[in-house]
């Protein structure tokens, strides 16, 4: 009887090991093999603008799509937590880094120890000033300096070349910012008449914005006549502060910005906002079309530039309907 009880056990461990995983080789059970995802750190500036969340939105949602391991910091705007998260991605052996630098300087260090960690690294919307570029592989942005020129030309027809002009710098240190003044003030060089009054930095948000033109309308107000905005987000802010002031943004007051965010387009067909140029932040499906071209040992440039146009009040209806962001 005994025997009996023997053998339904030994049939029983059996069958209950035919339950496990197929054995490998040496009798343990073998995890499946997953080939090894790609793994990307993303360190992100921060969530300032709406142009900021679609960018982030950009990448993250094509990260998704093609199935990468992204690893995502958002800093808060500070560069300390920026390199923070660095240091952090190079700890985890990422394949590649992507970063939006919220400054154009202190990076060498933790660059270095990315190129020494063979880890290649990818910026995205901002540039960055080091003494050997090599840090990184390249930059996939707008030219700064062209979107602020354009935005002087189109001011300088507007005004016929003569306005006292207020402008709201983005934020102290951002290569957006140096380089959006730097193509504006070029822009009105030939234009005598076009003067900028005042010009402050307000972060690139709609709440310093509207405090920095609630102070310019307080010292300034009968000379306002135009607002050149470095982005969206503050000529957002400035024209609900001449609005409360009772100043008529976009006829009285000519406001002109960057990013053509879906909140400008709103602006404009209410008649608020006169132009904004273009800045694509929609760049995840460029981010990880050039990691796979490094993946697959091409060469990329060093410099991927995004196009940008200008978009006026008069066609603002009309285009709205097709904005992604
Ligand atoms: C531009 C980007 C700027 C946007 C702002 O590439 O860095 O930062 O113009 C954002 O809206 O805050």
């Amino acid at each position: 009887m005994r025997w009996m009880w023997m053998v339904a056990l030994i049939a029983l461990m059996g069958c209950k090991s035919e339950n496990k995983a197929p054995a490998a080789e040496g009798g343990t059970a073998a995890a499946p093999s997953a080939e090894k995802k790609l793994s990307v750190g993303f360190s992100q500036v921060g969530a300032e603008s709406a142009w900021r969340t679609a960018e982030t939105k950009s990448i993250r949602g094509e990260a998704e799509k093609r199935g990468v391991d992204l690893k995502f910091a958002d800093a808060q705007g500070k560069q300390a937590q920026q390199i923070q998260a660095l240091t952090s991605f190079i700890a985890q052996k990422v394949d590649f880094i992507v970063l939006a630098p919220v400054v154009e300087t202190g990076w060498e260090v933790v660059l270095r120890q990315a190129k020494e960690a063979n880890i290649p690294v990818i910026l995205v919307d901002r540039g960055i000033k080091v003494s050997d570029d090599s840090l990184y592989t390249t930059l996939i942005a707008s030219d700064f300096v062209a979107e602020g020129r354009m935005a002087a030309e189109w001011l300088a027809k507007q005004t016929n070349g003569k306005a006292n002009i207020y402008e709201l710098q983005g934020s102290t240190g951002a290569a957006p910012a140096i380089d959006r003044k730097k193509g504006f003030e070029e822009g009105i060089q030939q234009y005598p008449e076009m003067k900028i009054v005042k010009s402050q930095s307000a972060d690139f948000t709609r709440a310093k914005g509207k405090e920095v033109m609630e102070a310019f309308i307080k010292s300034d107000r009968d000379q306002i006549q135009a607002v050149y905005a470095h982005n969206d987000d503050m000529a957002l802010g400035a024209i609900q502060a001449l609005d409360e002031a009772g100043m008529k943004p976009g006829e009285q007051v000519t406001v002109i910005s960057v990013d053509a965010v879906k909140g400008a387009f709103e602006a404009m067909v209410a008649g608020k906002l006169n132009a904004t140029v273009e800045c694509n932040p929609l760049m995840g499906p460029l981010v990880f079309d050039t990691i796979n071209k490094l993946r697959a040992g091409e060469k990329v440039e060093k410099f991927i530039q995004s196009k940008d146009q200008l978009f006026e009040k008069t066609s603002a209806a009309q285009v709205i309907g097709s904005r992604e962001y």
